[in-house]
């Protein structure tokens, strides 16, 4: 099927559906400049995400985490949303139970004005004390000292997910919830390759909802998809909404 039929035939899914729901991943905000994390400019530094991304790292060396994140901060700080954030804002005012799952920490689907959105790995505006746990919002670019500290003596870090850590337990209820009444399912730009994430296709498919994938190349989750449409999220989204 060419990609104008497939279009066609997700956007007559979608209007169809009750409560479908979008996966979205580090793709959707490429087209806004931010790095992917596997991509080729996916690198910083030549450290990949799972080096850096991790308890142990910043047990290990804290600053050079932080120098990592205040590197994202900077460029976050300077970006838009993308025509393919717009559109799912925009689906969400046509279909008021329609929501978005997140793997992204960047804040860029509420700035696109979604408000139904799940933040699966935390966000990046946010920093968590790693010894009293007081939480709080700072947007200071860049951070007066590196590594910050807490008013208690105690190192900050990013109120994001790494691996190997459990995802924030209300994200996941809220997430849990969504799959299991989800009718359709829209996976957009992500490898499909960090869980829990990945498996969200594969369990509300065998639930029976319609999923559809929309990304640049093939996946691990594409053969289980009823649609992959490959192009660009920013190019596919508002045809679809
Ligand atoms: C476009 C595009 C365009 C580009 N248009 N498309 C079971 C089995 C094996 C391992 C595990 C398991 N369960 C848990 C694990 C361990 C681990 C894991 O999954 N490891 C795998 C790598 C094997 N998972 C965890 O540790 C998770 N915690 C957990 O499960 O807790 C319980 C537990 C703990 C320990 C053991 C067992 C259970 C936590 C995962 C946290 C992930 N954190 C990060 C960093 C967040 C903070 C930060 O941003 O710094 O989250 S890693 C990084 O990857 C980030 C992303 O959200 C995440 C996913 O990446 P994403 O979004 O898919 O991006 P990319 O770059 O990979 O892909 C981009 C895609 O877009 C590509 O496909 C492009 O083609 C496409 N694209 N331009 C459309 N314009
Ligand atoms: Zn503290």
């Amino acid at each position: 099927m060419d990609t104008s039929r497939q279009i066609e035939e997700v956007r007559e899914r979608l209007e169809r559906a009750r409560r479908p729901v979008a996966l979205t991943g580090a793709g959707i905000s490429a087209e806004s400049g931010v790095p992917t994390f596997r991509g080729k400019d996916g690198l910083w530094r030549n450290y990949r995400a799972e080096e850096l991304a991790t308890p142990e790292a910043f047990r290990k060396d804290p600053e050079l985490v932080w120098e990592f994140y205040e590197w994202r901060r900077g460029l976050l700080s300077k970006v838009k949303p993308n025509r393919g954030h717009y559109a799912l804002a925009e689906l969400e005012k046509k279909k008021e139970e329609f929501a978005i799952i997140t793997q992204n920490v960047d804040g860029l689907h509420s700035l696109a004005g979604s408000r139904n959105v799940v933040e699966l790995h935390g966000n990046i505006w946010v920093v968590r004390c790693a010894v009293c746990g007081k939480e709080k919002e700072d947007r200071t670019v860049p951070m007066e000292e590196i590594p910050p500290r807490c008013s208690c003596g105690g190192l900050l870090r990013p109120g994001v997910v790494w691996f190997g850590e459990m995802l924030p337990v209300d994200a996941l209820n809220k997430t849990y919830e969504l799959l299991e009444n989800t009718d359709l399912m829209l996976v957009i730009g992500t490898s499909g390759v960090v869980q829990p994430a990945a498996s969200f296709a594969t369990m509300v498919k065998q639930r029976g909802a319609f999923v559809v994938e929309i990304n640049l190349e093939r996946t691990p989750v594409s053969s289980f998809m009823d649609v992959v449409i490959n192009g660009r999220a920013g190019d596919i989204l508002p045809q679809i909404v």
